[in-house]
């Protein structure tokens, strides 16, 4: 690639146009994208995994529809996003190959359990909040496809804080057995969420290009800190607390300063080695091995259509 062609690409986004799937593009922002929406849409499909868990076992027909709608809405963000990245070029099989042998990653959060009902709750709040943070800048990214899907996928997204939100709000104002779920849920929940804006900035090897090339619009910490600003006064509208003894407000920057997250935990769950782990890709492995006679039959169908057409 010419330094030429390399800062004519730089003048397109530096005036902010959009870049289309067409259009020329150095191959490491092509690969950057690739990465980045095959791990978003693997984290949208895995994702679906710990709250379906809950979808036979919810407390009330409302919640149970609700929830189920939820699920759905999150396979149709995989879909987009799977549908984005085609459009540069990889197919759903090779990313899907990716994610089943360990290569391409998904987000850390969904390797944690939800063993009560208020993870439900908390997902939805914190998982779903988190997710709307970074997802927002998202919809400004330069690639065309990828902002496209984001501003649908945010306005789902915003349902399903909601929804969370609301759950957590009945426990919270409920028996003091259901607050003490509630605070149980955050307390497992709290840490990891804020593990979901990835390493800190001077950890963080792709922030700096994809800053450059305006995939990325903030850094990991400075989404981190707003998603925190902006939570810390819901939980404690709830009458929660937020398990940082550090947390403080700080005057002068206008946020909070909060305590050290644990780095060595999220590299161990980003490793593989979070709690469950082998579980989402064993569980994704059976749905890929099951569906194969649909992708065969699919394709044996397309095939008989194409040979009838040209007899
Ligand atoms: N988990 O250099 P950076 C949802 C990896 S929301 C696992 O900072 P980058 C909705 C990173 O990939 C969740 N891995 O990387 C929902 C890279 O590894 P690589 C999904 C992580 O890309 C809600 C390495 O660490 N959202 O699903 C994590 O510039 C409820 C170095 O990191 C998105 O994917 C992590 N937390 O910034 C569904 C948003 N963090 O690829 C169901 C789009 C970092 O070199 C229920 N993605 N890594 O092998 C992004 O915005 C970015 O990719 C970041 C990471 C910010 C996640």
């Amino acid at each position: 690639e010419s330094g030429e062609f390399l800062a004519a690409f730089q003048k397109r986004i530096d005036a902010e146009e959009k870049i289309e799937p067409n259009d020329p593009m150095p191959e490491g922002y092509r690969k950057t994208l690739v990465r980045q929406i095959g791990q978003h849409a693997h984290s949208e499909i895995v994702g679906m995994l710990p709250e379906g868990n809950w979808i036979t076992r919810a407390p009330t027909l409302r919640r149970k529809a609700a929830l189920l709608a939820k699920v759905q809405d999150e396979g149709g963000h995989g879909l987009y996003l799977y549908a984005a990245a085609e459009t540069l070029g990889v197919t759903r099989e090779q990313m899907t190959e990716e994610l089943l042998s360990g290569k391409a990653k998904y987000s850390s959060i969904f390797n944690y359990p939800t063993p009560t009902w208020a993870d439900i709750g908390t997902i939805g709040w914190l998982v779903d909040g988190a997710a709307i943070m970074n997802q927002i800048a998202l919809c400004r990214c330069s690639y065309g496809p990828y902002a496209r899907a984001m501003i649908r996928i945010c306005k789902e997204e915003s349902f399903h804080q909601r929804q969370g939100y609301e759950i957590v709000m009945t426990l919270a104002k409920g028996s003091p057995e259901q607050k003490e779920l509630a605070q149980d849920s955050l307390n497992r929940w709290w840490w990891p969420s804020l593990m979901m804006f990835g390493p800190s900035d001077r950890d963080s090897v792709h922030s700096e290009q994809s800053m450059a090339w305006k995939i990325k619009r903030f850094s990991n910490d400075e989404l981190r800190d707003k998603f925190i600003n902006a939570t810390v006064p819901q939980a404690e509208y709830l009458g929660l607390k937020v398990p940082d003894p550090d947390l403080k407000w700080n005057e002068e920057k206008g946020g909070y300063d909060h305590g050290e997250i644990d780095w060595d935990e999220f590299w161990r769950v980003v490793k593989g080695h979070g709690k469950m782990n082998r579980d989402r890709i064993a569980a994704r492995k059976k749905a890929w091995d099951d569906g194969a006679w649909v992708r065969e039959a699919a394709l044996a169908h397309a095939e008989k259509r194409r040979n009838r057409q040209d007899a």
